[in-house]
């Protein structure tokens, strides 16, 4: 369901909570630390005790550089503390998931435990799966760019002043989620992007924000020059078997090979544990991720989806993958 079709359902589940303890995703990255904060600031204006809790003991160069400036304005706590924060009258406590929808992929798995399904709410732009949360509120748009740009709605709707460090927080996410608006970006995600410049967003600030890792650049693009081209339409690259990857960067190059003329569909094969290779897939539309994925044990929708696979090898998982394709073919 979309954010503007339950806006009503929303201001008034939010209205009615006294504590709201705000959780995104394992490995922060800076859409659901954004929207993470900018929902934070929200209720901070409502008048709510919020927490945001946070299990990741390691952060992306961004996220660090984040809590770095905001050092003592957040009240950040670990899953294991929220019960000593929950507010007496349990019914006045409230989840709020961002940027995930999924048990394994949430900071604090056992944080669901403290609260009622109907006292959580999740906001999200992924795809929903088998291990999707239940909650009273499932927001979930596939259609928009980023969390970051749903929280930008909502502080619209709330008709609400953003200072612009947070503004700015904000427009980091989206431009991270649509790489710098060349994904998933529509005449909404520029709107967004406009309302949040207008409060004072800086883009030099989200330039400062999002640069990389020079080492890290360079690995990645290791990996796409490791590259097998199917049918001159289909791009497989695969990372070195020395190497663990974050699964967040092979996404990122399959996203970069669709830019290449004649690809029509990007695979990345890669490491993401010691004992995991995953797939992460993208198609500008005339292949079905999802059901090429699917087999695999992995899922998706169609032009976006990944997998995980454990006690393989990449050179395993590419023949298997090829054979998909192959079929496909047909
Ligand atoms: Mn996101």
């Amino acid at each position: 369901m979309k954010l503007i079709e339950i806006k009503k359902e929303l201001k008034r589940k939010l209205k009615s909570a006294k504590t709201v303890f705000i959780m995104a995703h394992k490995d922060l990255d800076l859409d659901a630390l954004g929207s993470s904060i900018g929902l934070y600031i929200i209720l901070e204006k409502l008048n709510k005790n919020c927490f945001l809790i946070i299990n990741d003991t390691k952060h992306e160069a961004g996220v660090s550089k984040v809590f770095k400036e905001l050092e003592g304005c957040l009240n950040i706590i670990k899953g294991e503390q929220i019960e000593e924060n929950l507010y007496i009258r349990g019914k006045k406590n409230l989840l709020i998931i961002l940027d995930t929808n999924k048990e394994e992929l949430v900071q604090a798995s056992d944080a669901i435990n403290y609260f009622d399904k109907e006292n959580i709410i999740i906001m999200d732009h992924h795809e929903l799966g088998e291990t999707s949360l239940e909650a009273n509120l499932r927001i979930i748009d596939n259609d928009i760019s980023s969390t970051c740009e749903m929280i930008t709605n909502l502080i619209e709707m709330y008709k609400m002043e953003l200072d612009p460090y947070y503004a700015t927080l904000l427009l980091s996410g989206i431009v991270l989620d649509t790489n710098n608006f060349t994904l998933k970006t529509n005449s909404e995600t520029y709107y967004a992007a406009y309302y949040l410049s207008s409060m004072g967003a800086s883009t030099k600030k989200v330039q400062y924000l999002l640069k990389q890792d020079l080492k890290e650049y360079i690995e990645r693009q290791k990996v796409i020059t490791n590259v097998d081209i199917l049918n001159n339409k289909i791009a497989i690259a695969k990372g070195s078997p020395y190497m663990v990857y974050r699964r967040e960067d092979i996404a990122k190059i399959a996203d970069t090979l669709l830019f290449f003329n004649d690809i029509e569909a990007s695979f990345v094969i890669a490491k993401t544990t010691s004992k995991t290779i995953s797939i992460s897939g993208r198609s500008l539309g005339n292949y079905n991720i999802s059901s090429i994925l699917t087999p695999l044990g992995g899922g998706g929708n169609k032009t976006v989806g990944a997998v995980r696979i454990t006690d393989s090898t990449i050179s395993k998982v590419e023949t298997k993958l090829k054979q998909i394709l192959k079929k496909e073919e047909e």
